[in-house]
């Protein structure tokens, strides 16, 4: 492990411009459940059944009794380690981009300036009528939440199975990933498009990819460096204090 942790130690505080890509796995040691391991968000559910439109629109008051309930266990979770790692590197390297695919929020909370969350965000709502998007902290939230400016049915500001991510969003992190010159892939299974790409564009530009997970996934084969372990554990000796 050494060996590889120096060497993408190294690489790291060489470089021009680093992107990040992270999953659930970097804040389960936070407490939240990811979504595809052993204690799955709502086993009985698989988030593509319920993080949809159309779950939304058969039943809106379900799809925000999982909301509200995933909500109310954000609202406890703090960022660990490796959340505050990341900020480290964005405060002392200058030129990183951190893209994620969680909703917490916990990589603001942690002191990322700006992250850029490619599937929204659980604690920021949007009318389904007049499309106003607006920050929304309740816990538990009034189901189903109307707005306040029009009445109309709030949906969470969040990008459903199916649904197009936006373009700003995509431009952004396809962006970081084309021309970094070290890509950091810490905590993601590597099933869900478009993020999954992602890496594999760094590659393609000639990237240095570091992997960061408990288990190995299809980034593994293209990832320069894959350090196996929590990233909790992992990332504060990748980027010491
Ligand atoms: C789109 C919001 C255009 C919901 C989410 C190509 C082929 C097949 C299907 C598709 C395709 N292209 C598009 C699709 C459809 C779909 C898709 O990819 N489906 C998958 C399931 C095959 N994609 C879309 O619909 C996207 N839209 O492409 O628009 C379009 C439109 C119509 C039709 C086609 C294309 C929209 C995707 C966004 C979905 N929304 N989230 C919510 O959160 O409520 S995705 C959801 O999965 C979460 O955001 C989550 O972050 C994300 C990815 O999961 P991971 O983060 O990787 O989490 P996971 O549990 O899977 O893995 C955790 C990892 O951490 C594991 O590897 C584990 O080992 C590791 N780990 C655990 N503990 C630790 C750890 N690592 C380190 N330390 C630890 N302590
Ligand atoms: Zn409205």
């Amino acid at each position: 492990m050494n060996g590889p942790l120096i060497q993408a130690r190294e690489r790291l505080s060489a470089s021009r411009r680093v992107a990040v890509l992270t999953g659930a796995g970097i804040s389960a040691e936070s407490g939240m459940p990811t979504f595809r391991g052993a204690d799955g968000l709502w086993r009985d559910f698989r988030p593509e059944q319920l993080a949809t439109p159309e779950a939304f629109s058969r039943d809106p008051k379900l799809v925000w009794e999982w909301y509200d309930w995933r909500r109310e266990r954000v609202a406890r979770c703090v960022p660990n380690a490796g959340h505050l790692a990341l900020a480290r590197l964005e405060h002392r390297h200058g030129a990183v981009t951190l893209v994620t695919q969680n909703v917490d929020g916990l990589h603001a909370l942690a002191g990322s300036l700006q992250p850029v969350e490619m599937h929204g965000n659980i604690w920021k709502a949007r009318c389904t009528a007049c499309h106003r998007v607006a920050e929304d902290r309740r816990v538990p939230i009034p189901i189903p939440p109307a707005c306040g400016i029009c009445g109309g049915m709030l949906r969470p500001h969040i990008v459903w199975f199916g649904e197009s991510l936006e373009g700003e969003v995509l431009e952004r992190a396809f962006g970081a990933f084309e021309y970094c010159d070290v890509a950091l892939i810490v905590g993601t299974s590597g099933q869900v498009q478009p993020a999954a790409s992602l890496a594999g564009v760094a590659r393609q530009n000639g990237a240095f990819v570091i992997e960061v997970n408990r288990e190995p996934t299809p980034h593994s084969a293209l990832a320069d460096v894959s350090l196996m372990g929590a990233a909790g554990d992992i990332l504060p000796r990748l980027i010491p204090e």
